[in-house]
């Protein structure tokens, strides 16, 4: 079976979603359910269609692009991955996976490939947490990872909740509807850029994803006195920013000295109140995330950042509080899957070599209900979430035809 992409068409479609975008291009910027995110999701539906496809949207937003097989009596497989947005980003996280989803679909069907298995193209809501605080809520509420319950305990930071933002975007419906159960799919891969310098750097087109990172991330919220920043003597201070100061340095100690440099931790929220530059800081939030490819180490560190917080505390007379936002479990790549993706890197003559994601993904979610595994392409200097992300068209077409043939061989019936 020769697999023939169209790159032209699918570097054009790149760029017009490029262009829905609430920041100046070429940075991308479209969190969940702004008029934004909703205008890419609007002409995502109308490049599936023109695909002859079908397509269902869920109670969440979740948007399932189906190509019917006749075996309508055995699970489907999936592929996809998101179109959301952290501020200021690139263009290809996430896209890669759903325009090149699309394409693969649309190879298969132009190389006359005709799939016993329907197979579908899911394009999750919100994987970037910047909206809600947590990632993946599309793939979480549809794997079971997330409860009916966020409708309301989800809150965005101007206190909206999941229900209120989802019901306004038009997405209606019980939440419990998105729920689908252990083997609703017979498997799922996802096409995404590394987000990391590995694959530039050997030269090597495909990444094989053995296993992604478990993500954790929290709240601390420091609290000390406050008052006149030229009143009050060094002596009698309880400062919650220099208590946070010290506070962050010792994560990044803890964290470096965890045994493993697979263990990473980022302070990358830091509210001071009352930030004025003639009051000392009374209190002070800062967001942590923590990952690490092994559930147990992530704890312990975690365990050791807190007993840190609270040392600080007591030798400042502070108040240091911590509240969870999430900590999930690494995900295992199911070796059906990896063996699929090989073999189909070997029919395309392209070079792979396994690896490790250290971004979270939908797959993380989607590993609870199929089997699972993710392919990778290089991207440049192995930056991302910056509006210089860069993959290259010939890698992204690698990746799709490697996908295509994926999904060839996971859906022939067996
Ligand atoms: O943060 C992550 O790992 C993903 O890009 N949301
Ligand atoms: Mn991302
Ligand atoms: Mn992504």
């Amino acid at each position: 079976m020769k697999i023939e992409v169209d790159a032209e068409r699918l570097a054009r479609e790149i760029d017009e979603l490029a262009a829905i975008t609430d920041a100046e291009p070429p940075a991308v910027t479209r969190v969940v359910f702004t008029e934004q995110d909703l205008r890419a999701r609007a002409w995502l539906k109308e490049r599936c269609s023109d695909a002859g496809l079908t397509i269902r949207e869920d109670a969440v937003g979740n948007t399932f692009i189906r190509w019917e097989g006749p075996r309508s009596d055995l699970p489907p497989v999936a592929t996809g991955s998101h179109i959301d947005a952290i501020p200021n980003a690139g263009k290809f996280d996430g896209v890669v996976g759903v325009l090149g989803g699309l394409e693969a679909i649309r190879a298969l069907r132009r190389s006359g490939f005709v799939p016993e298995r329907s197979i579908e193209l899911i394009q999750f809501t919100a994987e970037e947490p910047t909206r809600f605080g947590v990632g993946c809520i599309g793939s979480r509420l549809l794997s079971g990872a997330l409860g009916p319950d966020a409708d309301d305990a989800l809150r965005a930071s101007d206190g909206e909740s999941l229900r209120t933002a989802r019901t306004r975007a038009g997405f209606t419906g019980e939440l419990e509807t998105v729920r689908l159960p252990h083997g609703r799919y017979a498997a799922f891969v996802e096409l995404h850029i590394e987000q990391g310098p590995i694959l530039e750097r050997e030269g090597i087109p495909i990444g094989i994803v053995t296993n992604i990172v478990g993500p954790a991330s929290f709240f601390i919220t420091v609290e000390g006195l406050g008052g006149h920043a030229g009143g009050v003597l060094m002596p009698e201070r309880h400062d919650a920013l220099c208590g946070a100061a010290e506070l962050i340095v010792k994560i990044e100690a803890l964290v470096q000295g965890s045994g493993s440099t697979d263990t990473v931790a980022t302070v990358g929220i830091c509210e001071v109140h009352p930030g004025a530059i003639n009051s000392i800081p009374s209190r002070v939030r800062l967001g942590v995330d923590l990952r690490d490819t092994d559930g147990k180490r992530r704890d312990r560190v975690l365990g050791e950042i807190q007993s840190a917080a609270q040392e600080i505390a007591q030798q400042r007379k502070l108040q240091i509080s911590t509240q969870m936002l999430n900590a999930d479990e690494p995900a295992a790549s199911s070796p059906e899957v990896l063996a699929a993706i090989a073999r189909g890197c070997q029919e395309e003559g392209l070079q792979s070599r396994r690896i490790v994601a250290r971004a979270y993904h939908d797959s993380s979610f989607m590993a609870l209900i199929a089997l699972m595994a993710m392919i990778f392409i290089p991207c440049r200097k192995g930056v991302s979430h910056r509006p210089d992300e860069y993959a290259a068209l010939e890698h992204i077409v690698g990746g799709v035809k490697v996908l295509a043939r994926t999904l060839a061989e996971l859906s022939s019936a067996h």
